[in-house]
């Protein structure tokens, strides 16, 4: 897969309307590495599209959880790194993010200078992305610093979106935080920038049933990630809810198309 990621992804948006993301947390203190793999197994029979690799408080080397989910699936993975301690060599690609609603340039451009080289020297294929975070937020806008656009002022989120598409973004990341409570990103703000916006908008963040993936669908989002069901989920059942709900992802898809 390394290197077609990108195309991997454009190639599904044509033909199916829409992807679902399953993003898993490699930090060795919250996960050990058999139950990480297991979970990646699970989702991958689950129709889930790809693997996002991140989370925004990581105490150690994702190195070895990172090669070992990657080795044991065939769909994507995809590095989501929230900071340096999110950057592997072992990931099919990793989202090149920038916070551009951050109060601190570090987290729109310092840390991205600071991994540069050794992300391209490593020759991993880099999606570059831009990550815009909705109120709550959680722990990804606490650590990012970022002033989170309110949820009822989905102009605000549009007036980024649009300068990421004009600096060249490939893909605007709406972002609630992971376990926002509400059911997702605001549809009104989804649908607001998908509408003015060509880049496909990507969102996540409390997304914690088919009922809201779908609406997130509807509203014009082209990929959906869930995290926090996978976490609480996809081991009690052996993937049977995710696998519901990515199929209802894609019927929803399919309307699109
Ligand atoms: C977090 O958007 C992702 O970065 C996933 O959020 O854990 O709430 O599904 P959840």
């Amino acid at each position: 897969m390394s290197g077609n990621v990108w195309k991997y992804i454009t190639d599904k948006l044509t033909t199916e309307g829409a992807c679902h993301f399953s993003l898993l947390d490699p930090d060795p203190l919250s996960t050990q590495i058999d139950t990480i793999v297991e979970i990646a197994k699970l989702v991958e029979d689950s129709g889930t599209d790809a693997i996002m690799i991140g989370g925004s408080t990581i105490f150690g080397s994702i190195d070895d959880s990172v090669k070992a989910i990657s080795d044991a699936v065939n769909i994507p993975t995809i590095l989501f790194p929230g900071n340096l301690t999110g950057v592997s060599e072992y990931a099919d690609a990793m989202f090149f993010m920038s916070l551009l609603n951050s109060n601190n340039p570090y987290y729109i451009v310092g840390a991205q200078a600071l991994a540069a080289a050794r992300v391209k020297l490593s020759g991993i294929e880099s999606i570059p992305m831009a990550y815009l975070l909705i109120e709550p937020g959680k722990s990804a806008a606490w650590v990012g610093r970022a002033e989170c656009f309110p949820r009822d002022k989905p102009r605000l989120v549009l007036m980024y979106a649009l300068a990421a598409e004009l600096l060249g973004f490939k893909l605007v990341y709406l972002e609630a935080g992971s376990g926002a409570e509400g059911g997702g990103v605001p549809p009104e703000t989804i649908s607001m920038v998908s509408q003015y916006c060509d880049v496909p908008v990507i969102a996540g963040g409390g997304f914690n049933d088919a009922k809201s993936v779908v609406r997130g669908v509807e509203s014009g989002a082209s990929i959906i990630v869930q995290g926090t069901y996978i976490e609480k989920h996809v081991q009690k059942d052996n993937g049977a809810g995710l696998k519901r709900i990515v199929e209802a992802l894609k019927a929803a898809g399919a309307k699109k198309v």
